[in-house]
């Protein structure tokens, strides 16, 4: 009988990240572990073939802070790619209610803004237990609160959230063990869900299984 049970995913069928836009929004807290974490989830996505331009990162106070900014962000991507369609409707002369162009062929709007809501949002914060009950606190409603926002938008959301009892867990999940065994940075891992979730959820969403 196998002696561990308990494994990580295999992460070793590729999926192309080339086409995908993807935010990673992290807390502060824990900055060394953060940093580490965040280190690990970009150098997974750029592997895996996320171009530079299309990672949006952001950073709030805490994880109690990282459900509701994934939901702005994410509905923020709606609202630039609705600007871009907007742009390019009113460089072609087809929209414009209050007819502005006095000439006949307006000049082409060229639009800097992306044209692609995020295909994915990674959530990473890291919470390590004090001696009162703001751990569990947090850690209950963010876990919660992220699975909602990934239900109720349809983008998949990776709990990058570390929940830790103790600083040597932490340090060990984000790959900064203080042992022989640095650990294994849980990042990289985040970054290969992104991709694969969001590849999924966009073939799912054309009714390709
Ligand atoms: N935020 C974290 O991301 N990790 C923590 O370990 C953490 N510990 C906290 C402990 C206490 C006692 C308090 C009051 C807050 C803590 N926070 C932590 C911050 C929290 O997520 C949030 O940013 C603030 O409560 C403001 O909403």
């Amino acid at each position: 009988m196998a002696e561990h049970i308990k494994q990580h995913p295999d992460f070793t069928q590729r999926f192309d990240g080339s086409g995908l836009r993807i935010a990673v929004v992290h807390a502060r807290w824990n900055k060394v572990v953060i940093d580490s974490l965040l280190a690990g989830t970009l150098a997974k996505l750029k592997e895996n073939g996320v171009k530079d331009h299309n990672i949006v990162i952001q950073s709030v106070p805490g994880s109690f802070e990282l459900p509701l900014a994934v939901q702005r962000v994410i509905a923020g991507s709606h609202v630039q790619a609705g600007a871009t369609a907007t742009d390019l409707l009113g460089g072609l002369g087809i929209s414009s209610p209050l007819g502005t162009s006095r000439s006949g062929t307006p000049a082409p709007v060229v639009s800097t803004m992306p044209s692609q809501p995020f295909d994915a949002v990674i959530a990473i914060g890291v919470l390590i237990k004090g001696s009162t009950m703001h751990f569990e606190y947090i850690c209950d409603s963010v876990s919660h609160a992220l699975m909602r926002v990934q239900l109720d938008t349809g983008v998949p959301v990776i709990f990058g959230v570390l929940t830790a009892l103790t600083e040597d867990q932490a340090l060990e999940r984000s790959g900064l063990g203080r042992g022989a065994d640095k650990g294994h940075n849980h990042g990289e891992d985040w970054g290969a869900a992104a991709v694969e979730m969001a590849s999924h959820a966009r073939r799912w969403g054309e009714g390709k299984f």
